[in-house]
C-alpha cells in the first residue's frame, strides 16, 4: 500500500494518478492538508507536520511505501523563511521516524537542483559537489538529503531521492517555484495573452517535462536496491532552456505570441542555480533517460491546455 504525502501538489497530483494506474487505486492512499473533492480514489486529510496523524494513517492502511511530496518551494519559501524550514523539516522528520518505527519498505524524498549555490559549476553541475544553497528551500533540501542518508546508514531505511530540475506539467497551476514561469507561459499562450516573464530572457535552467520526472521517480523506486549508489539524492535533468528559447519554441506554433520580461526577486534565485546538470550517475545506476525535448514539451503542453480551456469554456 502506497501513501502519497502532498498528493494535491504539482508533482504529487500527477504521481498519485500514475501510481493508481500502476498499482490499482485501492493500493494508493492520497493525502494532503485539505480534502480534494474532485479526487477519484482514496483520499485522507493529513497535516504531515502532525506525527501522530501520520502514524495513525500508516497503521490504519498498512502502508508499505511513502512518497513524501509536501514542501514549500523556493520562491514562496523566501517570503516566510522560518516557517518554510519548520514545515519542510518537521514533515520530513515525521516521515523518517514513522517509516523507521513501522518498518516501511521504501520511501521517496524529493530534493532539487536548488541545493546548488553560486560557487558550483554552472554547466553540467556534477553529482558530487559542494552544496551551498541560497534559498531556505535549498537549505532544507540539503539538510533533508543528509537526514535521508543518515536514516539509510543508521537504520537501513530504503529511502531514495531525486534532485528535480524545474518540472513542467499541465495538470496543476504554478506552485510558488522559481521555474514556474515555464508553466505559466503556456496558460497565457492558449488564452492569447501577453506573457510577463519574471526572469531575464537568457537565464538558462535545468528542466524536465512532467512525464519524464514522474517516470524517473517510479523507475528509481523500482530499481533493485543494490543498484542505488547515491543515498543523498540523484542529479536529474531532461533538458535546459532559457525563457527566450522557450518563447522561440512556442512561436513555432504561435508566431504572434508575445513575451515581455519583468525580472523580480526570483531572478537572483535562478542565477544561483546551475544552467545544466550532469545526471550521468542516475543514467549509470538505474538507466535514467529523458524522452521529452523542448519542442516535444511545448507541443504537448499547448495541446493539453487548449483542451483544458476549451472544455472549461464549453462547460461554463
Ligand atoms: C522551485 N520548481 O522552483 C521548484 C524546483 C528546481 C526548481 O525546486 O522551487
Amino acid at each position: 500500500k502506497i501513501l502519497i504525502v502532498g498528493a494535491s501538489g504539482q508533482l504529487g497530483s500527477v504521481l498519485t494518478e500514475k501510481l493508481q494506474d500502476k498499482y490499482g487505486a485501492d493500493n494508493v492512499i492520497a493525502s494532503d492538508l485539505r480534502m480534494n473533492p474532485s479526487f477519484n480514489g482514496c483520499f485522507e486529510v493529513l497535516d504531515a507536520t502532525d506525527f501522530e496523524a501520520l502514524q495513525r494513517l500508516v497503521l490504519k492502511f498498512g502502508i508499505t511505501q511513502i512518497y513524501h511530496l509536501a514542501a514549500i518551494l523556493s520562491a514562496n519559501g523566501e517570503k516566510a523563511p522560518l516557517s518554510t524550514w519548520d514545515i519542510n523539516m518537521k514533515s520530513l522528520f515525521n516521515v523518517l521516524e514513522v517509516s523507521r518505527l513501522t518498518n516501511i519498505d521504501r520511501v521517496f524524498f524529493p530534493s532539487s537542483i536548488a541545493v546548488y549555490g553560486n560557487d558550483a559549476p554552472k554547466n553540467q553541475t556534477p553529482q558530487d559537489y559542494v552544496l551551498a544553497p541560497s534559498t531556505v528551500y535549498g537549505i532544507s533540501k540539503v539538510a533533508g538529503e543528509n537526514w535521508a542518508k543518515y536514516y539509510h546508514e543508521k537504520y537501513g531505511l530504503d529511502i531514495r531521492s531525486i534532485r528535480y530540475p524545474g518540472v513542467i506539467g499541465h495538470q496543476s497551476l504554478p506552485g510558488g517555484g522559481t521555474t514556474d514561469y515555464a508553466i505559466d507561459i503556456f496558460h497565457k499562450v492558449v488564452k492569447n495573452e501577453v506573457f510577463e516573464c519574471f526572469l531575464e530572457p537568457t537565464t538558462i535552467l535545468p528542466m524536465a517535462y512532467m512525464d519524464d520526472a514522474i517516470r524517473a521517480t517510479i523507475e528509481l523506486m523500482e530499481a533493485p536496491k543494490e543498484n542505488i549508489s547515491v543515498r543523498t539524492s540523484y542529479n536529474l535533468s531532461g533538458m535546459s532552456f532559457s525563457p527566450e528559447e522557450l518563447a522561440k519554441s512556442i512561436q513555432k506554433i504561435y508566431p504572434e505570441f508575445e513575451i515581455v520580461y519583468q525580472p523580480d526577486f526570483r531572478q537572483k534565485i535562478a542565477e544561483s542555480w546551475p544552467s545544466s546538470i550532469d545526471d550521468s550517475v542516475a543514467r549509470a545506476d538505474w538507466n535514467w533517460k529523458p524522452k521529452f525535448d523542448i519542442d516535444a514539451m511545448t507541443n504537448v503542453m499547448i495541446d493539453e491546455l487548449k483542451l483544458k480551456y476549451t472544455t472549461e469554456l464549453n462547460i461554463n
